[in-house]
């Protein structure tokens, strides 16, 4: 018990933020269901009441962003794999990393109090006034809006510590030019939640001031402007969706270059810097976020094209991990099978953005189902298969078993089937105009809702599936050839148990490239 609850040591830690964000997934998988069983054909059907439709709504996208995707990565993948390809022994601030984890258990307790007590916030994860402020009197916005203090400062100290402990902790050999592209990932995330966060905090509290004391940042009858609440959460949000993907970038980067056979990265000093200037470049295109707020044209045109520039060092990262499979002996494994899919799936999730970077068009596809079907590419079909692929890729590392191969083949099949059913539809859909966040719709949508939400069963299942994979890998405990004394190579690093009482001093050179 106490090992759990005071642990300073990176592999704990990142076990534990495995254990809660899997719990966290569950319950945001059990949210969607909520929301697709609601839409299927007829529309409004489960939950007949509207503002608890819209609770569900926003409560999914917190859980899934905030308690899902970002432990996962960051805190999961994070803590276990950077010291260890750092040569560092653990984080920088070991007992700063116990209490970035220890605040989010109670994160997400307020978030599901906000649910739970009064009407529930049904604002949407944007938050936006004035619906967030005159008409959600209750206590449930306050809530949330604590929770996401919580979340924010457990992220913030979590930054500090991936900063100084790749900056600072490296073994002395490895120039940041050589450090793994999986740290580095993980260094510009930090970066960004450093530079971001702290202005989603600054908004958020100004709403609490608008809400309980009566102050009017936002409210225009007190000289305050609504559209000020807006830019300052997408400078903020914008920046959050980098977040979320980079990291799985750098974890495809690995996988990519170990499934190919090859040493190392196509281009690995290119994929640096396009991560960098995908940092810096999401920091200038948040207002793509809000073109119809009736921005003059000459601001809409600057964020047209800034966004479009995004997809510069992003086609860069794809053409590169492309280069990287190209010419390999094709052994389809299911690591290999996930790193497809995401390069296959997020590139065309990442056109639907350039489209909607459009603003002219966005006027027409703003707060439509396009959109919804554009972020669940690069995030369902994005940041979820790089977790997806990362978690068997080093599955031997963090418990020294083996999965049973055909098990995670169908386990992918049924899931790349299930995603693509239940995402693509919804472009037909915005197309035609049905807008997000209402539990109704006309019956001219009935039958690309039907089939979103058969494909959504279908996911479900897969991933109960995926559950009773991890399962039989635990019980029938088949550990895998150990060569404890070889020269490990990059190849063979796979088919490797680290030994018990392994000193991870030696650094397998699969961590280095
Ligand atoms: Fe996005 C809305 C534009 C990437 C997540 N995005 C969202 C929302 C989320 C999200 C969660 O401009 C909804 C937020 C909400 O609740 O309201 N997004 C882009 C663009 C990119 C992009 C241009 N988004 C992401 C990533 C996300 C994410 C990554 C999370 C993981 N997004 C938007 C816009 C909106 C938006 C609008 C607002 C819509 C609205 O009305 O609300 C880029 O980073 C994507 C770059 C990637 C590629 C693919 C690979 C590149 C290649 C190179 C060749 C491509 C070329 C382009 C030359 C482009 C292969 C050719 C263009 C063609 C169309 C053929
Ligand atoms: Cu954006």
């Amino acid at each position: 018990m106490n090992k759990w609850l005071f642990s300073t040591n990176h592999k704990d830690i990142g076990v534990l933020y495995f254990i809660f964000g899997i719990w966290s997934s569950m319950l945001g998988l059990s949210l969607s269901m909520l929301i697709r069983l609601t839409l299927r054909t007829g529309g409004k059907v489960l939950i007949e009441d509207d503002q608890f439709y819209n609770s569900v709504v926003t409560a999914h996208a917190f859980v899934m962003i905030f308690f899902t995707v970002m432990p996962i990565l960051i805190g999961g993948f994070g803590n276990w794999l950077i010291p260890l390809m750092l040569g560092a022994p653990d984080m920088a601030f070991p007992r700063l990393n116990n209490m970035s984890f220890w605040l989010l258990p109670p994160s997400l307790m307020l978030l599901i109090l906000g649910m739970c007590l009064g009407d529930g916030a049904g604002t949407g994860w944007t938050v936006y006034p004035p619906l967030s402020t005159y008409f959600h009197p209750g206590i449930s916005v306050d809530l949330s809006i604590f929770s996401l203090h919580l979340a924010g400062i457990s992220s913030i100290l979590g930054a500090v510590n991936f900063i100084s402990t790749i900056i600072h902790l490296r073994e002395k050999s490895i120039n940041m030019e050589f450090v793994s592209l999986f740290s580095w990932s993980v260094l510009i995330t930090a970066i960004l939640l450093l530079l971001s966060l702290p202005v989603l905090a600054g908004a958020i509290t100004m709403l609490l001031t608008d809400r309980n004391l009566n102050t009017s940042f936002f409210d225009p009858s007190g000289g305050g402007d609504p559209v000020l609440y807006q830019h300052l959460f997408w400078f903020f949000g914008h920046p959050e969706v980098y977040i979320l993907i980079l990291p799985g970038f750098g974890m495809i980067s690995h996988m990519a270059t170990e499934e190919s056979g090859k040493l190392e990265s196509f281009g690995s000093s290119g994929m640096i810097y396009a991560m960098i200037s995908i940092g810096f470049l999401g920091f200038i295109v948040w207002a793509h976020h809000m073109f119809t707020v009736g921005m003059d044209v000459d601001t809409r045109a600057y964020f047209t094209s800034a966004t479009m520039i995004i997809a510069v060092p992003t086609g860069i990262k794809v053409f590169s991990w492309l280069a990287t499979l190209y010419g390999m002996k094709i052994q389809i494994s299911p690591t290999l099978m996930w790193t497809l899919g995401f390069i296959f799936l997020f590139t065309l999730g990442g056109l639907t953005g350039v489209l909607l970077s459009n603003s002219s068009i966005d006027i027409m596809l703003h707060d439509t189902y396009y959109v919804v079907a554009h972020f669940h590419y690069v995030l369902s079909m994005g940041a979820v298969f790089a977790i997806m692929g990362g978690f068997i890729f080093w599955f031997p590392l963090f418990t020294g078993l083996m999965l049973n191969q055909k098990f995670l083949k169908i386990h992918f099949f049924t899931t790349f089937v299930g995603v693509n059913t239940t995402f693509f539809p919804q472009h037909f859909l915005g197309l035609s105009g049905m807008p997000r966040r209402y539990s109704d719709y006309p019956s001219l949508f009935d039958f690309w809702n039907g089939v979103s939400s058969f494909g959504s069963i279908l996911t479900t299942l897969a991933t109960f599936f995926f559950f009773f994979a991890i399962w039989e890998a635990l019980v029938s405990s088949r550990i895998l050839i150990s060569l404890p004394n070889k020269n490990i190579t990059s190849l063979e690093w796979k088919h490797i148990t680290p030994p018990k009482n392994h000193s991870y001093s030696e650094v397998p050179k699969i961590w280095l490239f």
